[in-house]
């Protein structure tokens, strides 16, 4: 490569880096694993070691991560809470005992699990908890004494009354415990955490320390920060003092006195990480003599008496007992493979999308065979290869009748999905109605799931209108619902009827049409009438709009059950014209051209109602954080997007600001 193509790739890699910033610290929703993401940061320091030219002051490589937010009071470390140097292969891990050499005599290490939590700092004075903290930047974190408090793991009095003593630990929440909260959740029909990590991450910096309470961290000590009223000379005599104070150190860690032994301890550890009841991202090696410790000293960055080495991503082998066919909204069949359950990753995995039969054909997957199972990006489990047949297994195929209703199913256009042909399926129906009432389109509160499958069952509704003809006593026959509820219900239903235009063109579920292009339907034609009498060039004229959106619509609506559904929303009174008009913006409004991101809980809008008049001001609404951001609306418990704003100097408006800006547009 020459200098150019070195640098074009410097820059791909800044802007792919800061792309998946973005996503990890807005919303906890990383795309890619902590290891690709790992590589993809460690090919962009390779550069700029090799090409000092090349740094740029902004790139994510000078990043410490993890920077302090405004929500907690900020807290000073004294001593710096230092991060580590991260390896992936035994060559490095030689390197670093190598390095370690040329400064100390024959080292002994310390080879424990690194655990994949948060780091804190605790600090007690004559034996009583005083202070918690994040680890912030390294120098700055957060106060979180509170939260720490909630941890039962974590000692509120030592065994033995020290002056002062900081100790520095990981908190993490326990496999159990994650998959206990994610179950409520559900339960809840409420948004699920990632993965645990995430989970501990939420629960750790809330402001209501009875959340974190409810969600059961737990935490290891591994460090001594500072110390009074006693001397410690190596890591394992500070272990061993930790645990007689009592402190939940690491659950087991290794004293190997070469570079093979260490290597050895590394694999052995890594062979039992998916059995053990936390998460583990890979094993930390340090130097055990303090004294030695001091000779070797630090970088800017790192210590160079420790190191870490990060596994690549666990694989493991399970069965595949069955395949289950679910139907879509658009009738598009999907194979879902069920596995005898395994851990993986740090949560239990017993089921995995095939995608379709082209899939499954390629990697001849058959009931019964010995599969080998990874999670995408940590999250998403997917079949990786067959390891084995078993004997007399047949290749599978997907049923050529709907398993929901019994109809043909056929291939449409070169497609390589499945679609049952029958419109009135049940299955779709059930799809249909969750996508009508979901957050996006209809955003009609109270009815999950669970309540729109027991209307249906019980024969209460058999299309998404007929949830406007429900009354208070078809909803108290069912179980469970009681007066107020159903009274609930029945005003969330009503008060959908004032939605806003685009919201009924998305509810309708028309293929190709996701919440985006529904709204620039809304803005181009101004009620439903008008969408559904507008062409197929009309449509295609919409910037943005391409050949099969315009088509998919114009078809849409020149059926006739599609005529007779829009005669029946406005006879029910649901709003079909365009309430958000951007009729008159002046360009002296202060969101003319502005761009916003709104985050937390607001007191008194809901964030689809803040977006609405942002949108109807002339301004933008965008879903992360970046430097084309012009404001961040933050409210209650606003987490990583607002940390995003402060790092990127965003001006950040509360919903007072926001009214006063409203005024004056
Ligand atoms: C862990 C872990 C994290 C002390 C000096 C640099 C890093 N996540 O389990 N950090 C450290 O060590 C610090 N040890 C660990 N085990």
């Amino acid at each position: 490569m020459d200098i150019n193509e070195i640098k074009a790739r410097a820059e791909e890699l800044r802007q792919q880096i800061n792309y998946h910033n973005i996503r990890y610290y807005n919303e906890d929703s990383p795309e890619i694993s902590d290891y690709e993401y790992d590589m993809l940061l460690r090919e962009l320091e390779q550069i700029e070691e090799n090409y000092p030219q090349l740094k740029t002051p902004d790139s994510p490589t000078a990043r410490v991560g993890g920077e302090a937010a405004a929500k907690f009071s900020p807290v000073e470390h004294i001593v710096p809470m230092e991060s580590l140097h991260d390896s992936f292969s035994h060559d490095e891990i030689r390197d670093f005992d190598r390095r370690v050499r040329e400064n100390a005599d024959s080292p002994a290490y310390v080879v424990e699990p690194k655990i994949d939590g948060l780091s804190v700092s605790a600090e007690y004075r004559n034996g009583v908890f005083v202070r918690g903290s994040t680890r912030g930047d390294g120098r700055v974190g957060e106060d979180i004494t509170d939260n720490l408090k909630t941890i039962r793991s974590l000692p509120m009095k030592l065994k033995k009354p020290l002056p002062y003593l900081e100790v520095r630990g990981e908190v993490y929440m326990s496999i159990e415990s994650f998959e206990k909260l994610t179950a409520a959740q559900e339960e809840r029909e409420e948004k699920t955490f990632k993965n645990p990590r995430n989970a501990a991450a939420g629960s750790l910096r809330q402001k209501d320390a009875r959340i974190t309470k409810e969600r059961q961290l737990d935490i290891f000590v591994f460090n001594v920060q500072q110390i009074e009223g006693e001397e410690l000379d190596s890591h394992v005599k500070s272990l061993e003092y930790l645990k007689e104070l009592g402190f939940a150190v690491l659950p087991f860690y290794y004293r190997c006195g070469s570079a093979d032994e260490v290597l050895e301890r590394i694999e052995e550890i890594g062979m039992k990480r998916g059995e053990l009841p936390f998460q583990i991202d890979g094993a930390v090696i340090k130097v055990d003599s303090f004294d030695q410790r001091a000779a070797l000293g630090s970088t800017s960055k790192f210590p160079k008496w420790a190191e870490a080495y990060k596994y690549p991503p666990e694989e493991k082998e399970t069965e595949l007992l069955d395949v289950e066919i679910n139907v879509g909204r658009t009738g598009v069949l999907t194979p879902t493979a069920i596995f005898a359950p395994i851990t993986l990753a740090g949560t239990t995995v017993s089921r995995a999308t095939l995608h379709n039969e082209d899939f499954i054909r390629e990697k001849d997957i058959r009931i019964g065979d010995t599969v080998v199972l990874r999670k995408a990006g940590e999250i998403i489990p997917e079949v990786v290869s067959v390891s084995a047949h078993r004997e007399g297994s047949v290749p599978y195929r997907m049923p050529r009748s709907c398993p929901s209703c019994g109809s043909p199913v056929a291939f449409e256009d070169g497609e390589a999905a499945l679609r049952c042909t029958n419109t009135d399926c049940p299955a779709q129906l059930m799809r249909h109605m969750i996508h009508f009432v979901s957050r996006d389109a209809m955003d009609i509160e109270g009815l999950g799931e669970k309540v729109l499958q027991k209307l249906v069952e019980n024969g209460l509704i058999n299309s998404p209108l007929d949830l406007y003809r429900l009354t208070k006593d078809d909803i108290m026959t069912l179980e469970k619902k009681k007066d107020k509820s159903s009274d609930n219900l029945i005003r969330a239903i009503e008060g959908s009827k004032n939605n806003d235009l685009y919201r009924i063109v998305y509810a309708l579920g028309i293929r190709h049409i996701g919440l985006k292009a529904a709204k620039l339907l809304a803005d181009r034609f101004g009620s439903l009438d008008a969408v559904a009498g507008a062409s197929e060039e009309d449509i295609s004229a919409i910037e943005g709009f391409g050949e099969i959106m315009a088509k998919s619509t114009a078809s849409y609506f020149a059926l006739d059950e599609s005529k007779k559904l829009v005669e029946e929303i406005k006879a029910l009174g649901i709003n079909t014209k365009n309430l958000t008009e951007k009729t008159a913006v002046s360009e002296d409004s202060p969101f003319f051209g502005k761009t916003f991101v709104i985050t937390g809980t607001l007191p008194n809008y809901k964030r689809t109602e803040a977006a609405a008049i942002i949108e109807s001001l002339g301004g933008k609404v965008a879903s992360s954080v970046s430097k084309k951001t012009d404001f961040v609306l933050a409210g209650d418990e606003a987490g990583s997007k607002l940390t995003k704003a402060q790092t990127l100097g965003i001006t950040v408006i509360d919903e007072a600001q926001f009214d006063a800006m409203k005024n004056n547009a």
